[in-house]
């Protein structure tokens, strides 16, 4: 099932071609009538007539986050305030927030690429979708909200808080699918086993549609097979107008809708496009943003564009899953680490339950990395040499595959902190 046959599906060239189109507009109109980019295409020495092909968006300076905090809150923007209809913002780790305003037509190319996403993945007028995701200036919320709304789901809108009761009207309401962080889900399902509550025997929820965070396949098949529902990867971020692209059924990457975002995927050092299949930096210019334009935004997100016909007959490009931000690596006494790749390993244990959290340490020259994980009620025990021969085991999978050496602590279920909205598993004091 598709929303929109005709573009879903478009022809690869006439996509091209139809970006081409957006972008060359969105260049004049950005010289002539916006401050911020007429400088800074001037500063780079390029003028829209040097925009001849696709291929040339390469020609156009960057841009950051740090450029919307200088211009907070609105100097970015390219509408006066009558047409804006709505503001979202973003806390950031330091400093201002930054301001996103929305037209009426972006908050429509928002909902279109929602209502793609939904009806892609099997969410349609026959669901009640529970919107776990926080309502209010996080982007997450509303933007899942109308999307849903748009394909006729019945949307409940909880927003995050109130586990008990979010679970309950799951129940009661017979909801089918929910939108939340995955990490949001995990905490639901904890706390669903406190009150008794098997998803299975006593819910009706068959989908999750989850992201706003890195989450990684083995954490996928953890919240499948515990709860016996199919959970989906979304992709999005505020700059981008908010929650817009999903897998579809196949699960084979993320759909980009290609008519909406031009994505480019560049070596962070060099800068250089990569070839497809090749990790390295994302960066996106939005065709369609009339409020905030976004042109060549260094994302930061890590991911690659993917090759080949999706079975589900998608022509859209599509990226892999987001493996982490080229600036959250974490360098341990020299070895590149992801924080998605401590996550694989940890979650493929069998043994360990779905928490964890990493702290990163420094010891005079050398740093020192302890991972805290729960372990499943099952596998907890009081004998003290069970439990050091699973923490050995585990500090000998971190070294297999990662090449740490991390000291392991475990945790009894439920010790470690939950997380309503975005969690936070790395906590970095070196540089305290
Ligand atoms: O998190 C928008 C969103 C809401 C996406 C709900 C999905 C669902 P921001 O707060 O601006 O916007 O954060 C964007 O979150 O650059 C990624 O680093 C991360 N992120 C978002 N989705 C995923 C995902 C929203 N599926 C930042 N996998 C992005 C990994 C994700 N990281």
């Amino acid at each position: 099932m598709y929303w929109n046959a005709n573009i879903e599906c478009m022809a690869v060239e006439d996509l091209r071609k139809l970006q081409y189109r957006s972008f060359k507009s969105l260049v004049n109109d950005l010289y002539s009538f916006n401050r911020f980019y007429h400088d800074k295409m001037k500063s780079a020495g390029v003028h829209p007539d040097d925009m001849q092909s696709l291929d040339d968006v390469g020609k156009l300076p960057f841009m950051y986050k740090e450029d919307l905090r200088e211009n907070y809150p609105t100097k970015m923007f390219s509408v006066p305030n009558k047409e804006i209809v709505r503001f979202h913002a973003s806390s950031g780790t330091s400093g201002k927030p930054t301001v996103m305003g929305y037209t009426q037509n972006d908050l429509a190319y928002w909902t279109e690429a929602l209502a793609r996403s939904l009806t892609s993945i099997g969410i349609g007028s026959e669901d009640i979708l529970q919107v776990s995701y926080g309502y209010g200036l996080f982007t997450g919320g509303l933007g899942l909200h109308y999307g849903a709304e748009k394909v006729g789901a019945s949307v409940v809108p909880t927003s995050t808080g109130s586990t008990e009761r979010q679970l309950e009207l799951m129940q009661d309401l017979d909801v089918t699918a929910i939108a939340c962080t995955p990490s949001y889900l995990m905490h639901m399902s904890h706390v669903a086993g406190k009150m008794g509550i098997d998803f299975r025997r006593d819910t009706c929820l068959k989908k999750a549609v989850l992201g706003a965070e890195p989450w990684t396949e083995s954490m996928r098949a953890k919240i499948e097979s515990s709860m016996g529902i199919r959970a989906y990867d979304i992709y999005g971020t505020s700059e981008q107008a908010g929650p817009m692209f999903t897998e579809c059924e196949e699960r084979n990457g993320i759909h980009i809708g290609g008519d909406i975002m031009y994505v480019e995927i560049l070596d962070p050092d060099t800068g250089e496009p990569l070839e497809n299949g090749e990790k390295g930096e994302m960066v996106v210019t939005m065709l369609k943003k009339e409020a905030l334009p976004i042109v060549r935004f260094r994302v930061k997100d890590i991911s690659s564009l993917m090759d080949g016909e999706c079975p589900c007959g998608r022509t859209s490009p599509r990226i892999s899953r987001i493996t982490g931000r080229s600036d959250d690596m974490l360098i341990i006494r020299g070895i590149n680490v992801f924080p998605s790749q401590i996550e694989y390993t940890l979650m493929r244990i069998p043994q360990i339950g779905d928490q964890y959290m990493i702290e990163l340490t420094r010891d005079g020259a050398l740093d020192d990395i302890r991972i805290q994980v729960e372990i499943k009620p099952e596998f907890f025990s009081d004998k003290v040499e069970d439990m050091v021969r699973l923490r050995a085991h585990i500090e000998s999978e971190l070294k297999k595959y990662l090449n740490v050496a991390a000291m392991v602590e475990l945790k009894a279920p439920g010790e470690l902190p939950r997380f309503e909205g975005k969690a936070k598993r790395v906590v970095d004091k070196r540089m305290i």
